[in-house]
């Protein structure tokens, strides 16, 4: 069964009733552009197969939510409606609910059943595919119709304002407005969007992903450190942010920093050229020669960056040991994800190659699964 198939099924399980409509909004893997999203850089991230479903239907007041994999059900009504007012996975519901609010969009009362098939916790954006499903399924109940880039902007302040972390666009961006087939690039500053042909399956190439399945350490305040950092630093420089520094700009710029934030500054002013490199590459349809760029990202988040794990480094390492054209860990890092850029023939051989080096390390074993370029949020039944 599909996540929309099960939200539908516990919907009536749990309410004894049938939604009204079901949305699906995918997770994401980043192709190449990390952390580049609050410097106002660029991304090219790409939705991901797996999706979460939200089914919704009206009700008399207030809303009422639960989850696959979760007892019971959340109640929250307009009383709880500010940061902190609910806690936990629901949040992220009453996030979204909030955030609508705030903009003037009428929320009408629901009850909403989730499920979802995006790895937790993977760095594949699951919370983002619960805000951008939950967010068109309200809409589309309320009657209401809103831009697609007006609802990642407002499933971005559900994380921000009401759930407090402090992330960029990207991953709300990834879920609501990706195509099947593409990569989309997106410029962080002026939120102009254009689709990449990135169709792999065509080229007879493959996306691996593997999850490492490395707990997550320190996310949140790392994650936090890192754009404390860039914002100090595109201060120090007085620039309005790091997307203002360029290649050319870079030797005068670190000689104005101290070690670590030059370190920093460098991979977020490379990694934007990267991204604009690889966009070059993909217009004339090489998809493998993109390979060392994906490559030199995941170095830079590495040495200079400093987001990756031993776990995800040595995924890395064992892909390109086995033939890829290039690996790189994709999100937000400190655990998670890598993607590597293989031969469709060989990504089996590629995956196998990762589990024996993750033995030999005495890792966790990892979870490895094909990928293809997919659709944004849409209405799936
Ligand atoms: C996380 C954040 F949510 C994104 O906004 C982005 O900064 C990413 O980490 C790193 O590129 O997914």
């Amino acid at each position: 069964m599909t996540p929309a198939q099960r939200a539908s099924r516990l919907f009536g399980e749990r309410f004894d009733a049938a939604p009204a409509a079901v949305w699906a909004a995918p997770g994401r893997a980043n192709l190449i552009g990390e952390h580049t999203d609050y410097n106002a850089g660029y991304v090219l991230p790409f939705a991901l197969p797996q999706v979460t479903a939200a089914a919704v239907a009206p009700a008399d007041d207030g809303w009422t939510v639960c989850s696959e994999g979760h007892d019971g059900t959340v109640s929250f009504g307009p009383e709880n409606l500010s940061p902190g007012g609910v806690s936990d996975w629901a949040a992220y519901v009453a996030g979204v609910v909030w955030a609508l609010n705030e903009a003037g969009v009428k929320v009408p009362p629901a009850r909403i059943a989730i499920a979802s098939d995006v790895p937790i916790g993977a760095g594949l954006s699951s919370s983002a595919a619960m805000e951008c499903a939950v967010l068109a399924a309200l809409v589309d109940l309320g009657g209401a119709t809103l831009p697609a880039q007006y609802q990642a902007r407002l499933a971005q302040r559900a994380e921000n304002e009401f759930v407090g972390a402090p992330t960029g666009i990207m991953d709300q961006s990834a879920a609501t407005l990706s195509r099947a087939g593409q990569a989309l690039f997106l410029d962080c500053r002026t939120l102009a969007v254009e689709h990449i042909p990135f169709d792999v399956a065509a080229a007879g190439l493959a996306v691996l992903v593997v999850n490492t399945n490395a707990p997550h350490r320190h996310v949140d305040g790392e994650y936090a450190d890192r754009r404390a950092v860039c914002e100090a630093s595109a201060r120090t420089l007085r620039v309005p942010a790091l997307r203002d520094v360029s290649v050319a700009g870079l030797p005068d710029a670190l000689g104005r920093l101290d070690e670590v934030a030059a370190r920093r500054v460098r991979h977020i002013v490379t990694e934007n050229q990267r991204v604009l490199d690889t966009v070059k590459i993909l217009r004339t349809g090489d998809i493998a020669a993109i390979g060392p760029l994906l490559t030199a990202s995941h170095d830079s988040m590495r040495d200079d960056f400093e987001i990756t794990v031993p776990e995800v480094d040595t995924a890395v390492s064992a892909a390109l040991k086995a033939g890829a054209y290039g690996a790189r860990m994709t999100g937000g890092g400190f655990g998670g994800c890598v993607l590597a850029l293989v031969d469709a023939a060989d990504a089996d051989a590629v995956a196998s190659a990762v589990a024996s080096a993750f033995e030999a390390a005495g890792f966790a074993p990892p979870d490895s699964f094909v990928v293809a370029p997919s659709q944004g949020a849409y209405r799936a039944l």
